[in-house]
């Protein structure tokens, strides 16, 4: 099974669950600033040109929350609750709620302030920054109020809509998004960086 990654957040949902989960997998760094997501080889595995793909034999998959389903079932892991549809519902609404909400509401604080620094483009603009805080804030609500009593976003234990909703808003201390007003959100994302995978999921470097 080979993952093709670099280092961004919808590549670190599928490689903390891979090593989460204890999966072999031969992992493909490409080079985004080299122009690799745009070659015809890449193309042809991911038309939308973005990473992660996975590829197993025939099967080629792009859209990292049915790359993580798809690792769930190859091992079967609960993370994905397969086995029991009113637990599937539970976790697909929040994996939807990211999609169409929450995902773009962070997105902006995290391109500014993490994208831009990790790849040298340039300062934030604040103004876009700024422009964004009163949409964070209405879906960071919905989502502190959903963790007031709960330590997982669904199910009550870690499925893989945790790793979904968290991976631009793990970054939210150097993103300066709000949550210290978000109490719950802050805690839920800390409790997350306990785990070993979820805190470190890039593959180690060979030595030498
Ligand atoms: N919805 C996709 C998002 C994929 C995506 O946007 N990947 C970004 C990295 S986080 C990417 O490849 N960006 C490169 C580009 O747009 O050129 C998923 O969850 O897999």
């Amino acid at each position: 099974m080979r993952i093709y990654w670099f280092q961004a957040q919808a590549p670190r949902r599928v490689m903390a669950l891979a090593k989460h989960l204890g999966v072999v997998v031969e992992y493909i760094e490409v080079d985004l600033m080299a122009g690799e997501l745009q070659e015809p080889d890449y193309e042809r595995l991911n038309p939308n040109m973005k990473a992660p793909t996975l590829v197993d034999g025939d099967l080629v998959l792009w859209e990292s929350s049915a790359i993580m389903a798809y690792l769930c079932l190859k091992c079967g892991s609960d993370l994905w609750p397969a086995r029991n549809p009113s637990e599937q519902v539970e976790v697909l609404r929040w994996l939807s709620w990211n999609d169409c909400h929450w995902a773009n509401s962070v997105a902006t604080c995290y391109f500014e302030h993490v994208v831009k620094a990790t790849f040298g483009m340039g300062p934030p603009d604040l103004e876009a920054v700024q422009a964004s805080l009163p949409d964070l804030r209405k879906f960071a609500k919905v989502l502190d109020a959903h963790l007031e009593h709960r330590a997982y976003v669904a199910c009550d234990r870690l499925t893989i809509a945790d790793f979904q909703l968290a991976s631009m808003a793990t970054y939210w201390r150097e993103a300066a998004m709000p949550f210290l007003d978000f109490p719950n959100i802050a805690r839920w994302i800390d409790g997350l960086l306990c785990i070993p995978a979820w805190r470190d999921p890039w593959p180690d470097k060979p030595l030498g």
